[in-house]
């Protein structure tokens, strides 16, 4: 029997630009699941598998971690769950995740949701988060803004070019840029 694809749609942004606050909102709203990649791999890390020191010592230093371990927790994250709708939040960050994911899954997504926001008002959130993130230090954050532009923005270029991409001013309050965002998904709902 042929397994049905699920609907993925990614939600990707700068570091702090507040991916994670507003898939909360969207999830409560339309019934999708929130899959953080970075979260998957703060968990791989502290479930103590083999790949956890590599996995720390990357995300310390603002690196991409190899797609093939990313990949794969997203995909068991998605076969253990009932849903059959995804936010992906925070992956493909660079073309070789993004390629990587559709030639494995076969997953093109829905849309692409970039939450567009200043440095200065990510690196403003970044220093004020105090949730004990070992990236949430001036040093990593510098580093995880220059992998952004270079890496992660031709993703969403790519994504652009093929009319994909839904751009959000990120740099608003939450209760606003949820607004936008509402906006959006009722549109894909119709
Ligand atoms: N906040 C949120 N929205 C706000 C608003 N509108 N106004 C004012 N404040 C707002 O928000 C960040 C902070 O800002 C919070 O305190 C929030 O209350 C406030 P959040 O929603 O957490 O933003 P988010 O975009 O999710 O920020 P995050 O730090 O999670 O983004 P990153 O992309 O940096 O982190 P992620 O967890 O995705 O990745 C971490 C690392 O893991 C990467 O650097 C990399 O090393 C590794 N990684 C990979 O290697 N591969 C992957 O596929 C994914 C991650
Ligand atoms: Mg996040």
């Amino acid at each position: 029997i042929a397994e049905k694809k699920p609907t993925v749609v990614f939600v990707l942004g700068g570091p702090g630009s507040g991916k994670g606050t507003q898939c909360t909102n969207i999830v409560q709203h339309f019934g999708y699941t929130h899959l953080s990649a970075g979260d998957l791999l703060r968990e791989e890390i502290k479930s103590g598998s083999e790949n956890g020191t590599m996995i720390q010592d990357m995300i310390k230093e603002g690196k991409i971690v190899p797609s093939e371990v990313t990949i794969k927790l997203l995909q068991k994250a998605m076969q253990e769950n009932e849903n059959d709708k995804f936010l992906i939040d925070g992956f493909p960050r660079n073309e070789e995740n993004r390629a990587a994911f559709e030639s494995i899954t076969k997953i093109e997504p829905q849309f692409v949701l970039f939450f567009d926001c200043s440095e200065e008002e990510m690196e403003r959130r970044l220093l004020n988060r105090n949730q004990g993130r070992v990236d949430d230090n001036i040093e990593t954050i510098r580093k995880r803004f220059k992998v952004f532009l270079e890496s992660s923005m031709p993703v969403i270029e790519y994504y652009g070019s093929k009319g994909k991409v839904r751009k959000i001013d990120a740099s608003k309050p939450v209760e606003e840029v949820f607004e936008a965002v509402k906006a959006i998904f009722t549109q894909k709902d119709e």
